[in-house]
């Protein structure tokens, strides 16, 4: 499958390559991975990264593409196979389409080709594995890239999506010139607000019966510290992991602006995507989400989940 997408790269002219909006940073690794490494590799193609920005964005401003460039493309669609996760739906008009993504979702948009691996730690990973089996050199950019995209989704090596394969890959971005210390440092360095908004997001956690953890991100949450409800939800969520008392831990994200709350489930080792699947969302086995109308429906969740754990403990 990695040698026919790049088969395709090579017949085509036009390559765009996209993600799913709101990127964090494996969405952001394997499009700048890929986008680097093919403009050194392809320096006679047209090739452009598009999508919305956000604070996580070190990398470069984003392209925006012509309808007739579009229709013209091979697009790549990396970290997401769901089209409620893109920005909008200039996909449909793309003329060939390539999925690269590790969830455990199907995919819902028209394409050519779909490579799958829900064992990769991420699509960073995938599209490093891609690069080197077509002897596509990495970039010291794009090895960054992937290496940053990487580190964002272990959590630094950290979590169980972590393999030997994921160790080999990162040892090779690091021989082609990842100075990962000056990443680590800017990654995992911040400010004393940012301290203290975690500090008082862990004061006001709450356990249920069953010791799921929760943590209700309401607007006076938001309001009072600031805080965009993508950040609330996604980047606030593992403050709760690493408690031994609790193995699986949920945050509820008030999203105003789209009238929905957002909802980031975690688990240490039982599966819970089925909850999320549930109540239209997906993900990873272990790290999933979904969308909810209502406060009510949390409580709803958090049953489920109590419920789970009810069960595994006997
Ligand atoms: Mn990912």
């Amino acid at each position: 499958m990695e040698n026919k997408i790049i088969n395709l790269v090579k017949e085509n002219q036009i390559i765009i390559i996209s993600r799913h909006k709101n990127p964090d940073l494996d969405a952001y690794g394997a499009q700048f991975g890929l986008y680097y490494a093919l403009k050194e590799y392809f320096p006679n193609k047209q090739i452009y990264a598009v999508g919305d920005t956000n604070s996580l964005n070190s990398f470069q401003d984003l392209d925006e593409v012509s309808e007739e460039i579009l229709s013209n493309s091979l697009l790549f669609i990396l970290d997401t196979v769901s089209s409620q996760m893109l920005k909008d739906d200039s996909y449909s008009r793309a003329k060939t389409v390539v999925l690269i993504d590790h969830h455990q979702n199907e995919p819902d948009i028209r394409h050519d080709l779909y490579l799958r691996n829900v064992k990769a730690s991420s699509t960073s990973e995938m599209v490093a594995k891609m690069l080197s089996q077509n002897r596509i050199p990495y970039t010291k950019d794009s090895a960054r890239a992937l290496f940053m995209g990487i580190v964002g989704d272990t959590g630094r090596f950290l979590y169980s999506g972590t393999t030997s394969e994921t160790m080999r890959i990162a040892a090779d971005l690091i021989d082609a010139g990842v100075d990962f210390s000056d990443i680590y440092s800017k990654m995992y360095t911040e400010t004393f607000q940012s301290k203290k908004v975690k500090s008082d997001f862990f004061h006001s956690i709450q356990l249920t019966q069953h010791k799921v953890a929760y943590h209700n991100n309401n607007i006076a949450f938001l309001q009072k510290h600031h805080l965009d409800p993508n950040y609330a939800s996604r980047g606030l969520v593992n403050q709760m992991s690493g408690i031994e008392e609790v193995p699986i831990w949920v945050n509820f994200t008030e999203d105003s602006k789209n009238n929905v709350i957002l909802v980031e489930i975690r688990s240490r080792s039982i599966p819970v995507v089925e909850v999320a699947r549930n109540h239209g969302g997906g993900g990873h086995l272990l790290a999933c989400g979904c969308q909810l109308k209502t406060w009510d429906e949390t409580l709803i969740i958090l049953k489920e989940l109590d419920h789970l754990l009810e069960e595994y403990n006997g």
